[in-house]
C-alpha cells in the first residue's frame, strides 16, 4: 500500500460521506487530481462518485455548451446562472449520495461561478449568494498555478478565456481571496509534480475524516 492509500485508508474509514471540490484555472491538473483520488477511495473501499462541472449531459448542460461553442451568445450574468442552475439540478443527487457515505469529488463547483464570474466584473457576494442553497463542500482544494503556467501547458486549441492572461490573473486572484476567507479551503502549489500535489491531496482528505 503507498503512503497516499495509507493517508486514505486510515482517515475514512469512519464512512462519512463527503463533498470535496477541486478549483483552479484550466490545465491547473483538477481532472488528473480528481481522478487519483477517486482511485485512492475507491482502493481504501469507499463509495465514490466524480462530477464535474459543467455538467453537460443534462438540457442546461447542453445550453452551456452551445454557448462555450458560440451558438447562442449571452452576458457574463447569464452564464454564472447557467451554471449555477447546472449545479441545482444536482442538488437532489449529491444529498442522497452524501447521506449514504458516497465521497462526491467535484472537479469544479461553487467557486468557479465566483471566480470567473468576479474575473468579468460580477458582484461576488451575488454570486455566493444564489448558491447558498447547494450543498456546500466540505473541503474545497485549490490547485493554485500561474496564467503562464496554464498557457504554457496547453499551447494548442486555446478558447478565448485561455488565451486571456488578464481575465486568468482575476480568476486566481478571486479563488486565492475566497480560499484566505473562507473555511474549508486547502492552496496547493499546483505548479509541482502530480505525485507531490497528490499526496498533499490525500493527507488532507484524510484528515478531514477524522475530525
Ligand atoms: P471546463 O473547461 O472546466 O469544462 O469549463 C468551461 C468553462 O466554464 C471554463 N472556462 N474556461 N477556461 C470555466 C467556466 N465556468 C464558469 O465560468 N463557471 C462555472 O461555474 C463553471 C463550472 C465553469
Amino acid at each position: 500500500m503507498s503512503a497516499t492509500d495509507r493517508a486514505i485508508d486510515g482517515g475514512l474509514s469512519s464512512q462519512r460521506g463527503l463533498l470535496i471540490a477541486f478549483e483552479g484555472l484550466d490545465q491547473s491538473g483538477k481532472q488528473t487530481q480528481a481522478e487519483r483520488l477517486r482511485d485512492a477511495l475507491v482502493a481504501a473501499s469507499r463509495l465514490v462518485r466524480l462530477l464535474s462541472f459543467p455538467a453537460y449531459e443534462t438540457a442546461i448542460g447542453a445550453e452551456i455548451s452551445r454557448a462555450l461553442r458560440g451558438v447562442h451568445d449571452y452576458s457574463s450574468e447569464v452564464m454564472q446562472l447557467l451554471y449555477v442552475a447546472n449545479r441545482y439540478e444536482h442538488k437532489e443527487l449529491i444529498e442522497r449520495e452524501k447521506a449514504r457515505g458516497t465521497v462526491l469529488v467535484c472537479d469544479r463547483y461553487l467557486a468557479s461561478s465566483v471566480a470567473y464570474g468576479e474575473a468579468q466584473g460580477l458582484d461576488p457576494q451575488w454570486l455566493t449568494d444564489i448558491q447558498v442553497h447547494l450543498p456546500q463542500p466540505d473541503l474545497t482544494i485549490l490547485l493554485d498555478i500561474a496564467p503562464d503556467v496554464s498557457a504554457a501547458r496547453k499551447t494548442q486549441d486555446r478558447d478565448r478565456y485561455e488565451r486571456d492572461l488578464a481575465l486568468l490573473g482575476r480568476v486566481r486572484q478571486s479563488y486565492l481571496r475566497q480560499a484566505a476567507e473562507g473555511e474549508s479551503w486547502l492552496v496547493l502549489d499546483a505548479s509541482r509534480g502530480r505525485d507531490e500535489v497528490a499526496a498533499d491531496v490525500a493527507a488532507a482528505v484524510g484528515r478531514l475524516a477524522f475530525t
